[in-house]
């Protein structure tokens, strides 16, 4: 401990405060993770290289312990936390491109499931690319992404699922939207560690998104030929 609380983080250079700030993350040390995003941000880094080099990766460690059982709930939760109180220096940064409204999307990870971080950095991404994004949380069951398209009328549904037992629930979404007419009003992506191309394929959504970044291009591409082919249905040129 006396050594961590020798470490100045701003006396550190680039790469050793990385390095530090995943530890900090592993240790689900909230402060200092904190502390490091502002004074990366003070030194010119980007908010996205901030994401993604300092957070992400810091975060894509903690998974592989956990996966290994080196680390538990409880400390993969403070992890958690300390990530998301990077984020939330992060997000106003992110959006603040001045990009105009893009389009719609709704969000939210499905029901038995309880993961949002990824689900957060899409909806944060989105953002920051001019999108507006209605997150409806996590736990969701079908009713509840019903009710959000309804209400908001999105370009995009966006559904997200962590575990292989809640994936499968995403097909129940796409299914219950079939039934009611009303799959092709909206461009379905999904996302989530699990998936994969095959599987989104399988359940009938229009995209598999491996990261934020592929969903906001993703989100690009599909509202751009979906703007072209009711164009062309409407005989403009
Ligand atoms: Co959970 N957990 N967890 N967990 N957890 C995983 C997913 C797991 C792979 C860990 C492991 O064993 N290696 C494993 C799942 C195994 C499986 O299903 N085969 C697992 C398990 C088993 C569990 C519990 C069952 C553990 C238990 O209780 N025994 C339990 C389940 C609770 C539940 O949901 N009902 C559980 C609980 C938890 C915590 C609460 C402790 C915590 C969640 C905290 C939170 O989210 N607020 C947690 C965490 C943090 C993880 C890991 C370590 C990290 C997940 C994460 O945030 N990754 C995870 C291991 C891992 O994935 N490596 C694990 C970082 C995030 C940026 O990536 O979420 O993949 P990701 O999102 C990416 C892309 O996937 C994509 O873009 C994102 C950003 O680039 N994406 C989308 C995601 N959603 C998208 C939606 C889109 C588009 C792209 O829509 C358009």
């Amino acid at each position: 401990m006396a050594e961590e609380d020798d470490i100045v983080l701003s006396e550190l250079d680039d790469e050793e405060l990385v390095q530090q700030m995943h530890d900090d993350l592993y240790d689900g040390l909230k402060d200092e993770v904190e502390e490091g995003v502002n004074i990366l941000l003070g030194r010119g880094w980007t908010p996205y290289k901030v994401l993604t080099e300092a957070l992400v990766e810091g975060m894509r460690i903690v998974g592989i312990d956990f996966r290994d059982g080196i680390l538990f709930v409880p400390e993969v939760l403070m992890a958690a936390n300390s990530m998301k109180a990077g984020m939330v220096i992060l997000r106003p940064l992110l959006a603040e491109t001045g990009a105009p409204r893009m389009g719609k999307m709704v969000i939210g990870t499905v029901k038995g499931d309880i993961h949002d971080i990824g689900k957060n950095l899409v909806s944060m991404m989105m953002e920051g690319a001019g999108y507006e994004v209605i997150d409806i949380g996590i736990n969701n069951p079908v009713e509840n992404y019903l009710a959000a398209i309804e209400e908001h009328k999105p370009d995009i549904l966006g559904m997200s699922a962590l575990l292989t037992t809640t994936m499968p629930y995403m097909k129940v979404v796409i299914d219950t939207m079939k039934e009611k007419g009303i799959r092709d009003d909206y461009i379905v992506l999904v996302g989530g560690a699990p998936l994969n191309e095959a599987f989104a394929e399988s359940v009938g959504a229009d995209a598999y998104c491996r990261d934020a970044a592929v969903a906001v291009e993703t989100a690009k591409k599909m509202i751009a030929e979906r703007e072209r082919s009711n164009s062309a249905a409407m005989g403009v040129s």
